[in-house]
């Protein structure tokens, strides 16, 4: 424990101003919930004045959220606290020095998703603006979800080198990753649990100060900056993991002719006692923006801080890896799922036109970051398919057309293949979809079982796929 900074803060007394760096999804909320505790005295949210999100300044200071969707609470709590005069958004970090406590809360996302080498370019930026004008006594917490190591290592080297100052001497730094859900980011900040990890027990403690006064139901969970950085992306590690396992079994089950929901729900049995056995659902694929990265995160962590201490059996690759690559391989299965159907209806990819239910990475909504829905369409232009998208949650992505017509994207398709579980798609009608598709035997693949009721279809004379019913993927085709 630093004797040092541990008089430091002594004499600066509780945290009264504090500042957040970086005005997005996960700053803003946690801002306005700072704001909001009467502990604290004011809030400075530090905003970058550029082209593409400086207008978020004027924004937020007039009380109103610059965030896209339905955030509960949020607008109202943000004119609450700026017309207390409790939160200001500027672009001005100077103002840093003014703060006892400074979190940052900036994106790390990816130069080329495929590289799967984060872009730490921003908070970067974000950190040097801190350190140039960091004063004795502060503290510096990282929030956006980072390598193993980061907090220790590049966020402290950059801190100390231009401020000047010792961390964990002069200034306490520390790591409290975020588990915000868009939709419920004022709850889940409030009602989450806090992983908070200094890199010393003075930084923690100093840490577990700014994060217990805006948590409700949430309690805070001290430990170290580096096993609050493994917790985060082991926690989505494992979520893809057993996402993974889901996806397995259902190829299994494929295989072996039998339906994959009739297992995930006598494994899901079992239960009781202590006894869990948390299967996930299998599907088209995994997209996001958390599980398709926190994994290699976590690998270039261990990479990282222990490359000679790490015991491993031989040349076996690790099981978190194989875990992405085998969800990274689910539209490669829907496209061969889609060929096989086509091809019982005596047709194939090339030349095929294909409906594509579903652009969103997620059910019933508008987020289509690292959608598995592109993987499947490149490889069908690839393959001389014709690809209509259908999304009504999805206004417009990069290169892509969306049609929010389910009719006209269904007429004259070869093939219906659903990629996303929208409400829209559940309880679609053999006898209309057959209708729009205007050919004796279309083809249906279904990626998130939305349909109940396979039989339905083929009776209508559908070449019917889904993921994980090997109990019905090879039946006779109907009239
Ligand atoms: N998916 C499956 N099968 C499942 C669950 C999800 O195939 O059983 C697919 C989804 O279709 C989607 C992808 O995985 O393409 C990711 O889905 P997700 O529900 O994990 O949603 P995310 O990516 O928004 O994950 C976030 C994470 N939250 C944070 O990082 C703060 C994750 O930790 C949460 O568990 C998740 O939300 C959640 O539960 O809502």
């Amino acid at each position: 424990m630093s004797g040092r900074l541990s008089s430091i803060i002594e004499q600066k007394g509780p945290i009264k101003t504090v500042g957040v760096v970086g005005m997005g999804y996960v700053g803003i909320p946690a801002a306005a919930l700072f704001a909001d505790a009467p502990v604290f005295e004011h809030v400075y949210g530090f905003q970058r004045d550029s082209p593409s999100s400086g207008y978020k300044i004027a924004a937020l200071n007039r009380g109103e959220s610059p965030l896209k969707g339905e955030e509960p609470g949020l607008e109202d709590l943000l004119h609450t606290v700026v017309s207390a005069g409790k939160f200001s958004c500027t672009a001005d970090f100077s103002k840093v020095a003014e703060c006892d406590a400074v979190t940052l809360a900036i994106q790390t996302p990816f130069k080329d998703p495929k590289d799967l080498i984060p872009d730490f370019t921003p908070l970067i930026e974000g950190i040097e603006n801190v350190g140039r004008h960091l004063t004795e006594g502060t503290l510096v917490v990282l929030e956006s979800t980072i390598t193993p190591g980061t907090t220790t290592g590049m966020a402290r080297e950059i801190l100390e080198k231009e401020s000047g100052l010792v961390a964990g001497e002069d200034f306490a730094l520390a790591h409290a990753p975020e588990r915000v859900m868009v939709g419920r980011l004022l709850k889940n900040i409030r009602e989450h649990d806090r992983c908070v990890g200094g890199i010393d027990d003075v930084s923690t403690h100093r840490a577990v100060e700014l994060y217990a006064p805006v948590l409700t139901s949430g309690r805070v969970i001290p430990m170290t900056a580096t096993a609050a950085e493994v917790t985060k992306t082991a926690e989505n590690t494992f979520r893809d993991l057993q996402i993974a396992a889901a996806n397995q079994l259902a190829l299994y089950c494929e295989a072996m002719g039998i339906n994959v929901y009739d297992v995930r729900a006598g494994i899901d049995s079992l239960k009781g006692e202590g006894i869990t056995r948390a299967i996930l659902w299998p599907g088209a694929g995994v997209g996001g923006h958390c599980l398709t990265k926190d994994t290699y995160h976590l690998e270039r962590g261990v990479r990282m801080l222990g490359p000679d201490a790490l015991d491993w059996p031989g040349e076996s690759a690790s099981l978190y890896v194989t875990a992405r690559q085998i969800n990274d391989f689910m539209p490669a299965h829907m496209l061969t799922l889609t060929a096989s159907a086509l091809a019982q209806a005596g047709k194939t990819l090339k030349g095929a036109r294909i409906a594509l239910l579903g652009w969103a990475f997620i059910n019933d909504s508008d987020d289509a970051r690292n959608t598995p829905a592109e993987p499947f369409r490149d490889a069908a232009l690839a393959a001389g398919a014709e690809v209509a998208v259908h999304d009504t949650w999805v206004e417009r992505y990069p290169g892509v057309e969306i049609s929010h017509d389910l009719a006209a994207v269904l007429d004259g398709a070869d093939a219906v293949v659903v990629f996303a579980g929208h409400k829209d798609y559940r309880g679609l009608a053999p006898a209309d979809i057959k209708a729009h598709c205007g050919c004796e035997h279309p083809a249906i693949v279904d990626g998130r079982n939305v349909v109940a009721d396979p039989d339905a279809f083929i009776e209508t004379g559908f070449a019917y796929r889904g993921i994980g019913r090997g109990d019905k993927n090879g039946h006779a085709l109907k009239g």
